[in-house]
């Protein structure tokens, strides 16, 4: 299997994380983002968005990084990282789409304005962004008081992806001291090999 990413992707990291939590063998192929190799033909072939992550598996392509975590997981049967139960299952879906619409989208634009826009960068947006995780923290402090992960005691795809959202708010300077349960919780998932073996350098 070929990961098409880039170190500075968190949307590529989270899926190289979960290959690495599984012992799932793949090819790491990056993609000069900066040098705009994602708007060629033969990467917009497999991805029409001409962004990372995609894989192909032996000729078959996915794109957007939680689809590819969900068919990962189910094939090759990780089925405490991606339940089978269509309750637990639901709960960790919950979670991702928490993670691709209300984490996700706050945390990329702090990043993209604080470190790739260079002197383009918008405080303005970055201080909007900081309102909404304003919102958007308290809650998941409050539910991290209940459980060690997100959806239980054992960590899922979930962790993954809210994990290389907040890794993005870290390397911002983002200041989670408020957000003890997170800090905790943050703190295990840093500490997992998958996640020192995917740090950007
Ligand atoms: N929702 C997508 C987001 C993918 C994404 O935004 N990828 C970024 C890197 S994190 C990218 O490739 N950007 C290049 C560009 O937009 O030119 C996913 O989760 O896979």
């Amino acid at each position: 299997m070929k990961l098409y990413g880039h170190p500075f992707s968190n949307a590529a990291r989270r899926v190289q994380m979960l290959c690495e939590e599984c012992s799932i063998p793949y090819t790491y192929q990056v993609v000069n983002l900066m040098e705009g190799e994602q708007y060629k033909p033969e990467f917009l072939a497999l991805n029409p968005n001409g962004k990372v992550p995609v894989i192909d598996d032996d000729g078959f392509v996915v794109w957007e990084s939680q689809a590819i975590m969900r068919y990962l997981a189910d094939k090759h049967k990780a089925k405490t990282w991606y339940p089978v139960d269509p309750r637990a299952r639901a709960h960790v879906d919950a979670w991702l789409d928490w993670n691709q619409t209300r984490l996700g989208p706050e945390a990329a634009k702090i990043m993209f304005n604080t470190h790739f826009a260079g002197d383009k960068g918008n405080p303005a947006a970055i201080e909007d962004a900081k309102k909404w995780l304003l919102k958007i923290l308290p809650m998941m402090d409050g539910e991290l008081k209940q459980r060690k992960y997100l959806c239980g005691d054992q960590p899922t795809v979930a962790d993954i992806a809210a994990a290389t959202n907040l890794a993005y708010l870290e390397m911002c300077q983002y200041d989670l001291g408020t957000y003890p349960a997170v800090t905790k919780w943050f703190g295990g998932m840093k500490a997992r090999p998958s996640f020192t073996k995917t740090i950007p350098k």
